[in-house]
């Protein structure tokens, strides 16, 4: 096996859902999907007047038109909360019953962009409708853009709080990958270096990368190969979504490593193992033969398979580099 070296990453994402100065980090695609936030409003920020509560909560499929303000005089503590949509899609943002100083008046609203307290109509999206119970508001949002959530009193100025649940849309489309640096087809050079971007770049959350025939594990960009074996080496390369979607097309870079000084000491240090298995396949041979009693020679059997299969590896491990000059050279 060659000792090459991928550079691992977490392959956290991080979807910014920033209150004031909440960061919310996501580990996991599963934890990417629902999260929950504590909502208040602190009293701190006002806005004059507030929207109508009509009593229809918007719901995804048809926009609720702007409801229109309550047309009073009334100041009114508000908070607001942004969220960067991770998928395309029905948003779904519930919110639990709400505890305030004396009475439950906590009313949600959702705009694309900004909020501007001066002019709740403008980039408005969406409402609750209704302020006292646990309650849910749809809307239908873009991958990538950035929406607020808008607490504000509905009756008084009073401290109040809530937990709020953002639902996304599920995703079920991966995304593409894209090699953007490669090695060329023969690199004099037992290292190599390659760089990759996935496509949406907002759609992507990770990569994992394949060498030869190994397991895909991991990565990020830019991927660095060391010690690998003379000869020729495939790189695939898939990138990865928040929700867990793998694009099933890995880019794939295919280049020979041909520092043929470097193969040489590789092939001396191969076949002096090969020969030092082929001794160990000999001497396990006579174990056998020289076995005792039957759980000697059952022990022996054991410690013969394993010499045959170590010898064997390091047979083909000689094969490959001498196939690896080989095609260095041609
Ligand atoms: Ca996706």
């Amino acid at each position: 096996m060659s000792a090459h070296r991928l550079r691992r990453t977490a392959g956290a994402a991080v979807l910014a859902l920033l209150a004031p100065l909440v960061v919310v980090t996501l580990v996991a695609p599963a934890e990417a999907l629902t999260q929950t936030v504590p909502v208040s409003l602190d009293g701190t920020t006002t806005q004059v007047d507030r929207i109508t509560r009509n009593g229809v909560a918007s719901t995804c499929g048809s926009a609720k038109p702007f409801p229109g303000m309550a047309g009073n005089a009334t100041t009114y503590n508000i908070a607001t909360y942004e969220y960067v949509a991770p998928s395309t899609g029905c948003l779904t943002i519930a919110r639990s019953a709400v505890t305030c100083a004396s009475s439950s008046n906590l009313h949600l609203a959702v705009y694309q962009k900004a909020y501007d307290p001066t002019a709740p109509q403008a980039l408005y999206l969406g409402d609750q409708g209704s302020s006292n119970d646990a309650s849910t508001i749809g809307v239908d949002v873009v991958r990538g853009r950035t929406y607020v959530l808008v607490a504000m009193n509905a009756l008084n100025q009073e401290s109040c709080s809530a937990n709020v649940t953002f639902t996304p849309a599920d995703d079920t489309t991966p995304p593409e990958t894209l090699m953007t640096r490669a090695p060329g087809a023969k690199v004099r050079d037992s290292s190599a270096v390659l760089t990759f971007k996935g496509d949406p770049v907002g759609d992507v959350s990770g990569f994992q990368c394949r060498l030869d025939s190994a397991a895909f594990a991991a990565c990020e960009s830019p991927l660095v190969l060391e010690g690998l074996l003379v000869g020729t080496h495939t790189v695939a390369v898939r990138a990865v979504d928040l929700f867990g979607n793998v694009d099933p097309t890995p880019a794939v870079a295919t280049f020979a490593s041909c520092d043929l000084a470097g193969a040489t000491r590789q092939l001396g240090t191969a076949e002096t193992a090969a020969a030092k298995a082929a001794k160990a396949v000999a001497k396990a041979k006579k174990a056998v033969a020289k076995a005792s009693s039957p759980r000697a020679e059952a022990k022996a059997r054991k410690q013969l398979v394993r010499a045959t299969k170590k010898a064997k590896a390091a047979a083909r491990k000689v094969v490959a580099i001498r196939q690896g000059m080989r095609a260095c050279a041609e």
